[in-house]
């Protein structure tokens, strides 16, 4: 396979671990745990991995008799960059384990552990991917783990495998689907237990004990890049509003963390426009302002960052979500049957009043993306509805509007971007690196503490890398009911943006002073060789939130 320069030297690269694994461990047992919400009801449908306690390892010194151990993992969801480093160090771990120990991997996601589609993983086939981006050595897939005969099947061929460990690399959705197959099989008493690793670009799988989730270190360093430099291209050209959607589905964590790194004129915060209630004619009012008011100044350019699931954070376009949700679920046979000229005209007829009305009024683009396919979770695939295009148009409507009132006499032009594959596959920065190997490895000693039920943790990561926490969370301890697809249902929560957190504050402290005056900042690209106060650098979000 033909490799560019930076591959050959990237793939030297060691990830740093933290000091108290790099050895033989003992497991400390903190008191408890209760998930955060909904107690009672976590606790009887998860009888037998609710109620375990966090662990930390620590380091033994000396060299315990570990037994071989055959182990499974599954790539789950959209890629993160990472996804590899954190195999290779599960396969590095499981081998200090014991060098009998075989890692098998699952093909295309959880479909690959029902369908009986594996590969074992090699040293070979191992050393070809450490450090490198993309989910290519397994593939990934969003299959929904979620059905007795599915477990059944993946019980067949972790029988025949003799696996008894098996770790889901997956986002809140998948991890919560590990815990339901972990406590299926505890259930059941068969010999397998079950461990997660939190990934995601989104940033939305974190608490307290999971300080972030892998991979959205690299995605924002990927787009901040590229941000900054549309922003110099726009403080050259001076012509041109850009329009930028980023991808972090309904979190704002990514936009956040980008408008912290580059400064741009104007990023919408989507857990703010919900918090304030605003309206879509709001948002596009105060986009439209700072357009006006640059103008004044002579500057008809700048930058808009808008997170991908802002629709969904409106709340006249919740409740239609909402709706739509629901009625697809339940109507979907149907509703597929309709010729497609003739969908928008259907589903407006089904609804009731007041998201009938919203839904006609809505461009005919966006009112068929509303009702495009679920994910197999339930959720509205909030990447494929232009967003960037509806506020560009809206906003370049308000701005004529004021013109022809003599309130706006500037130039707009917008241009238009979607920015997410392009980073989910990057090769990982340092520090996701760094810390998605030591993830695997974590999950290693989970596997060799023999715990089920398990969400690997890494904390403590804006220290120097000798200093990280390992351990394990139990899942549950991070689970409450949510209405889904028509239904409640057990699932761990998403961490949304905390208005009253650090990086929100630090954003809306100084977005004032970016709205009007040309503060960008250009981050260039990741640096994967140099000094570590460039190289290991966490995300400001990380920062913050540990200062
Ligand atoms: P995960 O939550 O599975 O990690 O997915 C992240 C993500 O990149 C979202 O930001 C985005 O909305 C979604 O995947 C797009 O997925 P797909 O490419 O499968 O449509």
């Amino acid at each position: 396979m033909a490799k560019s320069a930076l591959q050959i030297e990237r793939a030297k690269y060691r990830p740093k671990l933290p000091d108290v694994i790099k050895g033989d461990v003992e497991v400390l047992k903190d008191v408890p745990t209760e998930s955060i919400a909904e107690r009672e009801e976590i606790k009887k449908l998860f009888p037998k991995t609710s109620g375990k306690s966090v662990v930390i390892f620590r380091r033994r010194d000396g060299k315990t008799e570990h037994p071989a151990v055959n182990a499974g993992v599954i790539l789950s969801g959209g890629q993160a960059p990472g996804g590899h480093n954190v195999i290779a160090g599960l396969f590095d771990g499981i081998k200090r384990l014991n060098p009998g120990s075989r890692l098998y991997g699952f093909r295309m996601g959880p479909k690959g552990l029902v369908e009986h589609e594996y590969v074992e993983l090699t040293a070979e086939i191992i050393d070809e991917y450490r450090n490198t981006g993309g989910f290519d050595v397994i593939g990934s897939g969003r299959t929904k783990l979620e059905k007795v005969d599915q477990f059944e099947k993946g019980r067949e061929i972790l029988d025949l495998l003799g696996i008894k460990s098996l770790v889901i690399i997956g986002g809140d959705d998948s991890n919560t689907n590990a815990c339901i197959l972990a406590e299926y099989y505890a259930e059941k008493n068969y010999d397998i237990r079950v461990i997660g690793c939190p990934k995601t670009i989104d940033g939305d799988l974190k608490n307290g004990m999971i300080e972030t989730s892998f991979g959205f270190d690299t995605a924002c360093k990927v787009y901040s890049e590229v941000i900054g430099n549309i922003q110099r291209d726009c403080n050259s050209a001076r012509k041109y509003w850009h329009f930028i959607k980023l991808m972090g589905r309904s979190a704002s964590h990514i936009a956040l963390e980008c408008a912290l790194q580059v400064q741009p004129n104007i990023c919408l915060i989507s857990e703010e426009i919900e918090a304030k209630g605003l309206t879509l004619d709001e948002v596009v009012t105060s986009v439209a302002s700072v357009v006006a008011r640059r103008a004044e100044d002579g500057n008809n350019f700048g930058t808009v960052l808008i997170p991908e699931g802002l629709i969904e954070f409106i709340p006249a376009f919740r409740d239609l979500i909402r709706e739509l949700n629901d009625f697809l679920s339940a109507d979907d046979a149907e509703f597929k049957m309709i010729k497609k000229s003739e969908q928008v005209s259907y589903v407006t007829a089904k609804l009731s009043a007041s998201n009938s009305k919203l839904y006609a009024s809505l461009p005919d683009t966006v009112a068929r993306q509303l009702t495009l396919d679920r994910d197999p979770h339930g959720n509205v695939q909030v990447s494929l509805i232009e967003t960037e295009k509806l506020l560009a148009e809206m906003v370049a409507a308000k701005l004529s509007e004021w013109k022809s009132e003599g309130r706006y006499g500037g130039e707009f032009a917008a241009q238009t971007h979607f920015f997410g594959y392009e980073g989910r596959c990057a090769a990982p920065s340092n520090y996701d690196a760094d810390y998605c190997y030591s993830l695997g490895y974590t999950a290693s000693c989970l596997i060799g503490a023999g715990l089920t039920g398990y969400m690997s943790s890494v904390r403590n990561t804006t220290a120097t890398a000798d200093k990280w926490i390992a351990g394990g969370v139990p899942f549950t301890m991070m689970m409450n009911i949510e209405h889904r697809n028509g239904v409640d249902k057990p699932v761990i929560r998403k961490a949304l943006v905390d208005l009253n957190g650090k990086p929100f504050g630090a954003f809306a402290a100084n977005r004032d002073s970016w709205a009007l005056n040309t503060e960008y900042v250009y981050p260039g690209p990741i640096q994967y060789f140099g000094p570590p106060s460039v190289c290991d650098r966490p995300t400001k979000t990380l920062l913050l939130e540990k200062s």
